[in-house]
């Protein structure tokens, strides 16, 4: 049976309130993104971006799985369950998401293991990520799915990002972009679902403020891992990076 989801109203003041939340600390906004979107990063700043950003996507999964963990019902976790697979692939298929990744990092001339190894991987990314973990362990289900609705202004970013990385940086094999591609339909799917579990679960002003600032933490923790990229690596021509 398909998960019967209770309508969101987009004029809902709360649902109002969480888009505010990206419009004003998505991480669209970060300087480094703004400088990929204006083609001026470097091949090595788009190296130290994919791994610092497999890191990351590494943890997403585990993240996932613990939200799993705390999900009330069968049918939620039936749901849920989606998010591990489109990540850590299956057994018998492989594939996932980890894996278009490692195809990313081959696509912008990095070897499998410059990821695998992590070892470009920056402190302040890994303390970021560990948090988003951390949060989701710890946290009760309904603020950890808050978390995960970043992914509502994900779209626009993603259809952004193929253009320009596509127009801007012809040196990318375009083959490797295919992950973005498929988080374009993942991403509105799974924001969908989670902003109509919460906006049905967070019924008093304490719950929907727990749920804001739970956004507010995770787009802490995106702009956290730009921040760390872009003191390793710099923005433009003129910045030495580590790579
Ligand atoms: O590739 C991304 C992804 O798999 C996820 C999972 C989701 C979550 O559960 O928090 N968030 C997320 C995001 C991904 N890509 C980011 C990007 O900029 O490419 C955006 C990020 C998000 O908006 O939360």
């Amino acid at each position: 049976m398909a998960h019967a989801e209770p309508l969101v109203r987009d004029d809902d003041p709360f649902v109002e309130r969480l888009r505010r939340i990206g419009a004003e600390r998505y991480h669209d906004k970060h300087p480094f993104h703004r400088a990929m979107h204006e083609g001026r990063l470097t091949r090595e700043q788009i190296q130290g971006w994919v791994a610092n950003r497999y890191y990351y996507q590494k943890i997403i999964p585990v993240k996932d799985a613990a939200i799993l963990s705390n999900l009330p019902t069968r049918e939620m976790r039936r749901v849920w369950i989606a998010r591990i697979i489109d990540h850590d692939g299956t057994l018998e298929q492989g594939g996932g998401g980890i894996e278009s990744w490692l195809a990313l990092g081959r696509a912008v001339g990095l070897r499998d293991d410059d990821l695998l190894s992590e070892r470009y991987v920056r402190p302040g990314t890994r303390f970021a990520a560990d948090a988003y973990v951390a949060f989701a362990r710890t946290q009760p289900w309904l603020l950890a799915v808050a978390s995960s609705l970043t992914e509502l202004f994900a779209p626009d970013l993603l259809s952004a990002r193929l253009q320009v990385l596509t127009a801007k940086y012809p040196w990318i094999d375009q083959a490797g972009l295919e992950y973005f591609r498929k988080r374009l339909t993942l991403a509105p799917r799974d924001a969908r679902y989670a902003l109509a579990w919460v906006v049905e679960h967070a019924r008093t002003q304490e719950a929907q403020d727990a749920c804001a600032r739970a956004l507010e933490f995770k787009c802490d923790v995106l702009w956290a891992i730009l921040d760390a990229t872009m003191a390793a690596y710099g923005i433009g021509p003129q910045a030495a990076g580590r790579l």
